[in-house]
């Protein structure tokens, strides 16, 4: 169990205000009139104070509340021009960020849970005690705001009045921050005081770049203190380490579902998109997949996306899965975004139309941003993040790898905004889960049970990605939600297995492994090209929403049921690509080894885990036997012919 508003609530204790009358003191001091008096509708009293005692801690020159009125928002925008937080580009309302050559991914080393005393966390996480972190706050978040303006703004994460939406303040002397959660959040001025009612809890993020120097960034930090919902974050921009309502606040929302709401809500590393079927049927799917492994591709492939990174899942009254995104827009990777495998978001990135806000591209002469794999010559030269660039600056790439672009979802032509704004959510009938897996999982398959959905998620294998400054080799990727998870991962392991086996639960979802990434070499060819293309995603989606149907038979085996043959001709038809047999056979062999192994490196992983159900290391067991039978009658490589002999 976690234990909320346990040890010392370090923002109110440096910050030193406990009454409204104080609260108000040092809002005169700082606000001016128009200020004070959008300040003064907020009327939840534990904000507001959490609100004063951020200035009281910072000390910014002045403070400036982001209400929902467009003009507000433009005058962040201009600021943010001005100070040249953001530069303008070529297009109108396009401009780039570019985040210190330090601060280009998540700073996993920098990134600590605040814990009490005896606090079970994950055992992959970074902790601090409180006692520590109230030190490093104390000494470096008093006063950092000198100089700064302070930006107040108020955020859900969710459509106003749905279940698992939760409202959330957000508090920077960063203009970009700013301006990127507007894009990414729905601004809930208005309604934040009956949000947190509803709700009944609200998060609180602190962010303040500092002087924005590359000598800073070794003394970043990024805390998330999960017994009173509140970040810290200094001495950074990238908004992976910044923008804490995303991955910061994700993680207090995954402690929300785990503990407050076992069995009842999910907070997961997914995207939601909806594709159609014969007779035009809409069948949702939420999928997750580790940062920087092709989510934000797949949920575009979608006719009726909804979001790219994250889900909030609840079980709805009359016993569906519901989600909603969190999120209303995108803060995705755009190396390899081009016309061809990205239409609908390249559209967005080389035409007139929408807000949007890239980093760390390079921008050309004329003003244009360019990325690695856009599709385009090389340019002669321009500015990246490292500063001036030339194609013979060979070992500083065009971009950087996790560069990225910031844009609403309305602006995307497939996004469905009316389901994606209806606070009933969607109904999920597909989960699916994949990583960066070169050699062992075929390209989908689907659980034979709940449980066995429950082992999918918990054995992601990926490899490193930009996504984490530092990060390298393969790892294992538990639900692509590992890095947000706070507690003990037993605890989340326990809460999955609730959750889908709940008794409330009328209509399961069907639940898939997809993998994209095995390559010619793993299966009897040579090198690393991979056996597919980005295109393919709209097969493997298609076949899923047929099977959650009940349109497919499939092949069963031992991990679950693998698509016949004819069934993924007729959907590779649909894209207007030949599919070989000889393909589907490389696509879909079981290397039994290779499974094994991997069954066998996730049972001892778990296996040093506190708290795991025993459950997860029957399947494993289970589908061990199954495959060495397999290898024992047919060999180490089975065809999906034999598979289906057997
Ligand atoms: C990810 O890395 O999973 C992202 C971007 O979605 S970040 O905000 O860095 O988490
Ligand atoms: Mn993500």
């Amino acid at each position: 169990m976690l234990e909320l508003k346990k040890g010392v609530d370090i923002i109110s204790e440096v910050g030193g205000i406990k009454t409204m009358d104080e609260a108000n003191a040092i809002f005169k001091k700082k606000m001016d009139d128009a200020n004070l008096a959008k300040i003064a509708k907020i009327k939840t009293e534990e904000a507001v104070i959490r609100i004063a005692n951020a200035i009281s801690m910072c000390d910014p020159d002045d403070v400036f509340i982001i209400s929902d009125t467009k003009e507000d928002y433009l005058h962040v925008k201009k600021r943010s021009l001005e100070t040249g937080e953001e530069s303008p580009l070529a297009i109108k309302d396009h401009t780039i960020h570019f985040d210190l050559p330090q601060d280009q991914g998540r700073l996993v080393k920098q990134t600590f849970y605040i814990v009490n005393e005896g606090e079970k966390t994950s055992s992959i996480a970074k902790t601090e005690l409180r006692a520590e972190s109230f030190k490093y706050i104390k000494e470096n978040m008093t006063g950092i705001m000198k100089g700064l303006t302070m930006y107040v703004a108020f955020l859900n994460r969710g459509p106003v009045g749905a279940s698992a939406a939760i409202p959330a303040i957000m508090i920077t002397s960063s203009t970009y921050v700013q301006t990127s959660g507007e894009l990414l959040y729905r601004n809930v001025f208005s309604d934040f005081d009956a949000e947190v009612k509803r709700a009944g809890v609200f998060f609180t993020n602190c962010h303040s770049q500092g002087p924005n120097r590359p000598e800073d960034v070794p003394n970043a930090r990024i805390y998330m203190d999960r017994s009173w919902q509140t970040t810290y974050s200094t001495f950074c921009t990238y908004a992976g380490n910044t923008l804490l309502l995303k991955k910061g606040n994700h993680r207090f929302a995954c402690d929300w579902a785990v503990y407050q709401k076992t069995g009842k809500e999910l907070s997961e590393h997914m995207f939601i998109t909806g594709l159609t079927g014969p007779n035009g049927r809409k069948t949702y799917f939420a999928g997750a997949a580790p940062s920087g492994c092709g989510k934000t591709t797949t949920a575009m492939v979608g006719t009726d996306f909804i979001g790219d990174d994250l889900a909030q899942m609840w079980i709805d009254n009359s016993g569906l899965v519901r989600a909603v995104n969190p999120e209303r827009g995108i803060f995705g990777i755009v190396e390899d975004v081009n016309y061809e495998g990205d239409p609908y978001l390249m559209k967005r990135l080389r035409e007139e139309g929408t807000e949007v806000i890239f980093s760390n591209v390079l921008i050309d002469e004329n003003k244009k941003p360019r990325w690695v794999g856009d599709g385009e010559p090389t340019p002669a030269k321009g500015v990246n993040f490292q500063g001036e660039w030339t194609p013979e600056m060979k070992d500083v790439p065009m971009s950087h790898p996790n560069s990225r672009c910031t844009l609403k979802n309305s602006a995307i032509d497939n996004y469905n905004e009316k389901d994606a704004e209806d606070p009933k959510g969607v109904q999920v009938k597909v989960v699916t889960y994949s990583g960066r897996d070169s050699d062992t999982m075929p390209p989908v398959w689907v659980a034979k049970s709940m449980d066995e959905g429950v082992a999918i998620g918990a054995s992601i294998v990926s490899a490193a990605t930009a996504t984490e400054v530092g990060a390298t080799g393969v790892n294992r990727q538990p639900w692509a939600n590992a890095p947000f998870i706070p507690g003990a991962l037993g605890d989340y392991m326990d809460a999955q297995f609730k959750f889908f086996n709940n008794a409330e639960l009328k209509e399961k979802p069907i639940m898939a492994g997809l993998n994209y990434f095995l390559t010619e070499g793993s299966r009897g060819g040579e090198g690393k090209k991979l056996l597919g293309e980005k295109k393919d995603v709209k097969v493997w989606l298609g076949w899923l929403e047929l099977r959650a149907n009940g349109d497919v038979d499939a092949i069963e085996t031992p991990i679950g049921f693998i698509p016949l043959y004819d069934d993924l001709k007729k959907l590779f038809a649909g894209i207007d690509k030949p599919y070989s047999e000889e393909l589907y056979v490389k696509h879909f062999s079981f290397y039994v080894d290779n499974m094994v192994a991997r069954l066998d490196l996730q049972k001892d992983a778990w296996a040093k885990e506190e708290k795991v159900p025993s459950r997860i290391f029957d399947i494993y067991e289970d589908q061990k036997k199954g495959l060495l039978a397999l290898k024992e009658k047919f060999g180490a490589v089975v065809t999906p012919e034999q598979l289906a002999k057997a």
